[in-house]
């Protein structure tokens, strides 16, 4: 019976891949954990949780310990807009969370590591059209710079300890369930609340901001698939280019005001416009696609039409 523990489980990933875990490999098999955000009834009630501060080596070691997983998924982390609020503090959640967790996973012989990179890894002086796998890496965002570190990081514990981490650049990630934390592509979530619940929106990019995006089943299938895959067959094991689809905030708008014909979006930039300014347009994914097969099923029409469905039918079933 395989083990696993999640960090992060509350937020946005989390709440969904927790679920996903705890059905394919067994409730009690899937230890969901969290720093911050109370747990909503979807973890909390599936399977066993704990309080884990990833900042707190001591205690990311005993719990480790304590619970001896076969993998990890690593996903406790501060995201790129609330990141700049508190660099600091993003810096040692962000690098020393996965530097506690990375040790622990070598002390204690865990199997597998998951921990998620972001397009944030790129900057202005990127390629910004399909930028490639393995190209120029500046970012402006603190959250940026430490998902670069962490990819060599991460690196850097495959090749020294043979640490099997697996990871991906994650784009916007777009979902129903549990919503973003203070990312700079949350607005494509916003959006489609706000179409539901007012029928209008101010979006803090500009209308022609183009970001590539991925809805959350081709976001959990990625990290489950690349952590099925022959490790043979990976050349890259961490930080690979995902692609799903790429569109405006306006391509956005109007494909939600083609089910909520009422709806109308305001475009007032702040300053989140130049981080997503900084940010690929879209990428070459061609690593993971031959490594271990990635194919994303959500385009810009599914994905709009799944997550007004989804949105729609919790609606009637309680408050938003
Ligand atoms: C963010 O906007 O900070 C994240 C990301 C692209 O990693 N969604």
């Amino acid at each position: 019976m395989k083990t696993i523990l999640v960090t992060g489980a509350c937020g946005q990933i989390g709440t969904d891949l927790t679920g996903v875990l705890r059905r394919l490999h067994g409730e009690n098999t899937v230890l969901a954990t969290s720093g911050g955000r109370p747990p909503a009834d979807s973890v909390l009630g599936t399977g066993p949780f704990d309080v884990l501060d990833v900042t707190d080596g001591e205690a990311v070691d005993r719990l480790v310990r304590r619970s001896h997983p076969d993998a990890i998924y690593h996903l406790a982390a501060r995201l790129s807009a609330v990141g700049e609020t508190d660099p600091q503090r993003a810096w040692l959640v962000n690098m020393g969370g996965l530097y506690n967790i990375l040790e622990a996973a070598r002390a204690h012989d865990v199997r597998q590591l998951f921990w998620p990179s972001s397009i944030a890894v790129f900057g202005p002086d990127t390629p910004r059209e399909r930028t490639p796998q393995d190209t120029v890496m500046r970012p402006t965002t603190i959250y940026g710079v430490s998902k670069v570190a962490g990819e060599l990081l991460c690196d850097y514990y495959v090749r020294r300890y043979g640490l099997d981490v697996r990871g991906v650049r994650y784009p916007g990630v777009i979902s129903s369930e549990a919503p973003p934390g203070g990312g700079t592509t949350d607005y494509a979530v916003e959006m489609f609340h706000a179409a539901l619940s007012s029928g209008r929106y101010t979006c803090f990019v500009r209308e022609d901001t183009v970001l590539p995006m991925i809805y959350m089943p081709d976001c959990l299938k990625a990290a489950l698939d690349l952590m099925a895959a022959e490790s043979l067959a990976l050349q890259h094991h961490n930080a690979f280019n995902l692609a799903a689809m790429r569109f405006s905030a306006g391509d956005l708008a109007q494909a939600i005001t083609r089910h909520v014909p009422h709806f109308t979006c305001t475009f007032e930039p702040d300053e989140r416009q130049a981080i997503a300014d900084s940010w690929p347009r879209s990428l070459d994914d061609t690593a993971a696609r031959r490594e271990w097969g990635w194919r994303p099923d959500f385009d810009l029409p599914r994905m709009t039409a799944d997550m007004l469905g989804r949105l729609r039918a919790r609606r009637s079933t309680g408050p938003d």
